[in-house]
């Protein structure tokens, strides 16, 4: 037994969707965009068309588009938008670019060379979909459904994701969202707090405001954003834990440069000194608190002095931070962060986050962990379950007992290549480039060599289609409909209102690109699961998602793309809140119950470690070919401290080879960004450079591709999850 079902029960639909009514007669198939009754405001266009939803990133910007005669001009915020506004940013504006790449798919494609180094056919859909339903069968009846893996990511990946996990039932499934990103994160606050906490942190109303690694103005989420920066504008103090100067250090009144992997040892020295302090919320504790007296003597070795020297900062500094605090608690921001698969060591990490949270009891209260109050009555689709679902891998391996959804990815290559426990044999990859997303990409790449069928759907070329057998081309974001975005507005401020929308296309989908509900349903007929479909087009199933809130695709239409309705209150500490200090559910499967520092690998001697982080106009690999995103930053260069780079002899703008400690060269060059703004011993980059797919006319060759020097992987023990900053990197002039 793992998951305490009414917790793991919540997991599983927190993300899922459902519901049903007639598809709406102003929306047909011929018009198939949504006409708006603005009137544009430039002269480029005749036509403002609304519903708008961007996923240039997962963010979920809303937006209007300018569109003369049949193309698609410009972009903007929709105006109506209580969460971004009118602001987008450069990604989102560069989606027009996405949309007319002349690299992108366009037709169904059978590899007729092999996989790594296709040679592409191109095939009818009818072809197409009945060589992908022959082959995943053929698996499903030779080695069951779990011979099928799923690696998704992305709005469109959720309703085949459903099917395959749910009907066909596979556990298989490994989304990129949650095993290389945020699912600790989510594990570890539902675990102390109760609940994922998403990024629901009231920044604009806080105190000071408390981030570790999180780099906001590279890492862009527009109207995230602008709650922190309207935080800062309010005059809130701001603390950065980071080994680098990043764009949020150079706004900070606090810079914590702390030695890469120790987040967990401050935050332990910090909470044991403000204790200490009798600083902490004696009546939140008391009356939320769970474990806390044990907590409390777990922590007690962590001296100021000691998390001084675990994390080579200055005791001063950490005592400072921890008064700051202290001093304005409750009305504090401890932002739970987002990306944290880091080290390996990751759960107790946010463990430890979310236990400052309570000890300052920044719950519920202004500037605090504040989770707005969305619309209720939007329904979910969903596939029926079917009747052979096994047990998990994790689960049968009596590991990972803090997993998110899905198994952990780790555990999928291993059984893939080895056929223990079972044989995986079938790959279905949706809006998931696990190339450049997963660490280790030569076992991706053994995974993939040994399946007897790869399945990519995507919207352009990118390193992983490159091992799909058939590649078929999905209708981007921008011409097609998708799920619901709801929620509350931006900053929790003002006259309280929550919000409904809908992904609406812009433009019809050009070529022959199809939607996520087309090529799902026709696959699933023709491996005998037809009566288990259970909406018939997209539009469908947004108009009967909307009903339940009594909406409709046409109703939104006439909002302007966006309904709007009184809001409640967010604040006030839930009634049933419990906070685990100490969770004995934890330590009942061998972890350390309260949180606890567990050291990592030391720098080698003449090598730095390899640090990564976001391009501020490119989201990780994908955005890597956009013409507008390139110009403005064409290859990821590699940061070093000025002193380390005077002892190499590197002078900015040098290029360079990175090479590992296990021996792996990138592929490309890069130049080299010489600056006081990091830590002796490490060196960062951007992620998501280096294309390998020629077919990407703009985007491949440049910079370094990150993921492929990350050759060693330190799984978390308590999720699965991959941690991917042990790895260890030389300069080399090229
Ligand atoms: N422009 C843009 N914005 C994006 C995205 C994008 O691709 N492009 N992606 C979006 C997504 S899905 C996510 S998950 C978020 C991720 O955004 P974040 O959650 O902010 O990203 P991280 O990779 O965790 O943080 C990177 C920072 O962590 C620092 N760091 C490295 N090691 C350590 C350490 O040991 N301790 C501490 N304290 N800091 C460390 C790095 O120096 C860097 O500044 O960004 C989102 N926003
Ligand atoms: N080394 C390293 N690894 C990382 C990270 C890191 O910072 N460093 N970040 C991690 C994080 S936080 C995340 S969230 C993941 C992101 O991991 P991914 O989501 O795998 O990253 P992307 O590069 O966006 O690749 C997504 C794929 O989806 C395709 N795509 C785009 N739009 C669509 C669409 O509408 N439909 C379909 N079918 N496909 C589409 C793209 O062309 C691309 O091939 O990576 C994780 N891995
Ligand atoms: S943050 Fe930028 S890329 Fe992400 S959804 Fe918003 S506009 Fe699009
Ligand atoms: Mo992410």
């Amino acid at each position: 037994m793992a998951f305490n079902l009414t917790r793991r029960k919540f997991l599983q639909t927190a993300s899922l969707a459902a519901a049903s009514v007639p598809l709406s007669k102003v929306v047909t198939a011929e018009a198939g965009v949504a006409k708006s009754p603005f009137t544009p405001s430039g002269t480029m266009a005749d036509e403002t068309r609304v519903g708008g939803v961007c996923e240039m990133c997962f963010w979920r910007c809303q937006l209007v588009g300018k569109v003369r005669g049949n193309r698609l001009m410009k972009l903007e915020g929709n105006p109506k938008s209580i969460d971004n506004g009118q602001s987008i940013c450069a990604r989102g504006n560069a989606g027009v670019q996405l949309l007319y790449d002349r690299d992108r798919l366009k037709y169904p494609m059978k590899n007729v060379g092999k996989r790594g180094a296709p040679k592409w056919k191109r095939i009818s859909w009818d072809e197409a979909l009945d060589e992908c339903a022959k082959k995943l069968k053929a698996t499903e009846t030779k080695y069951g459904a779990k011979g099928i893996s799923v690696f998704p990511h992305g709005a469109s990946a959720k309703y085949p994701m459903h099917f395959l996990e749910k009907t066909v039932g596979t556990h298989n499934v490994s989304e990129a969202s949650f095993f290389q990103c945020r699912g600790i994160r989510d594990t570890a606050f539902l675990y102390t707090i109760g609940t994922p906490p998403g990024e629901n942190v009231d920044m604009a109303n806080a105190k000071v405001i408390f981030v570790l690694g999180g780099h906001f103005g590279e890492n862009v989420h527009v109207s995230h954003v602008k709650r922190y920066l309207k935080g800062l504008e309010n005059g809130a103090k701001l603390v950065i834990v980071d080994p680098r100067f990043s764009a949020s250090a150079a706004k900070s009144d606090e810079w914590v440069p702390v030695k890469p992997g120790t987040d967990t040892a401050l935050m332990l020295g910090m909470m044991n000194y403000i204790i200490q302090q009798d600083k902490h919320n004696k009546s939140f504790i008391d009356r939320y608190g769970i474990g806390f007296d044990e907590f409390k003597d777990a922590i007690a070795e962590w001296s100021v002095e000691k998390a001084a020297k675990t994390c080579d900062v200055p005791a001063e500094q950490i005592k400072r931070v921890a008064n700051l605090l202290a001093d304005n608690a409750p009305h504090v921001s401890i932002h739970p962060g987002r990306h944290v698969s880091w080290y390996g060591n990751d759960f107790q990490r946010q463990r430890a986050l979310a236990c400052l949270m309570g000890l300052l009891g920044a719950i519920g209260v202004k500037g605090g962990f504040v989770k707005g109050k969305g619309p209720k009555g939007v329904g979910s689709i969903t596939w029926p379950r079917g009747d052979h679902h096994g047990e998990a891998l994790h689960r049968m391996a009596d590991k990972y007992h803090f997993a998110p959804p899905g198994t952990p990815t780790e555990l999928i290559r291993d059984a893939a290549i080895s056929g223990k426990p079972y044989p995986i044999k079938s790959c279905v990859i949706w809006g998931q480039n696990p190339l450049q997303t997963i660490p280790k990409p030569q076992k991706t790449i053994d995974m993939l060599m040994q399946m007897d069928f790869v399945m990519c759907v995507d919207v352009m070329p990118t390193d992983i289609t490159m091992y799909a057998d058939i590649l078929l081309p999905e209708a981007s974001y921008l011409e097609r409909y998708d799920y619901i975005k709801k929620g509350t507005q931006w900053d929790l401020s003002g006259k309280q209102q929550q919000y409904i929308s809908a992904r609406m296309p812009m433009i019809m989908a050009d070529f022959e690109r199809k939607d996520q509900v087309y090529i799902t349903n026709e696959i699933a007929k023709r491996m005998g699961y037809g009566d288990k479909i259970p909406v018939n087009t997209l539009p469908e199933m947004v108009d009967k998602q909307l009903a339940g809130a009594g909406l409709s695709i046409a109703k939104l239409i006439a909002e302007d793309g966006i309904h709007l309705q009184p809001g409640k209150d967010p604040y006030g500490v839930p009634e049933d809140l419990e906070v685990f200090f100490y969770n004995e559910e934890i330590g009942d499967y061998g972890y350390p119950a309260a949180p606890t520092y567990i050291p990592v690998e030391e720098v080698p001697d003449g090598y730095f470690r390899l640090l990564y982080g976001r391009s501020p106009v490119h989201t990780f690999n994908r955005s890597q070919n956009n013409v507008w995103l390139h110009h403005e930053m064409p290859e990821n260069p590699v940061w070093i401290n000025d002193e380390m780079a005077d002892k190499l002899g590197l002078k900015d703008g040098y290029r360079v080879y990175c090479v590992n400690s296990e021996g792996v060269k990138s592929r490309n060059t890069t130049w080299v960004k010489v600056t006081p703004g990091i830590r002796k011993d490490s060196v960062y980059m951007a992620h998501g450079y280096g294309s390998r797919n020629p077919a990407l006319s703009v985007g491949a060759g440049n910079g370094i591709d990150d993921q492929s020097l990350i050759t060693k992987l330190a799984v978390d023990p308590e999720t699965g999850c991959s941690g991917m900053r042990n790895n260890f990197v030389k300069l080399v002039k090229a």
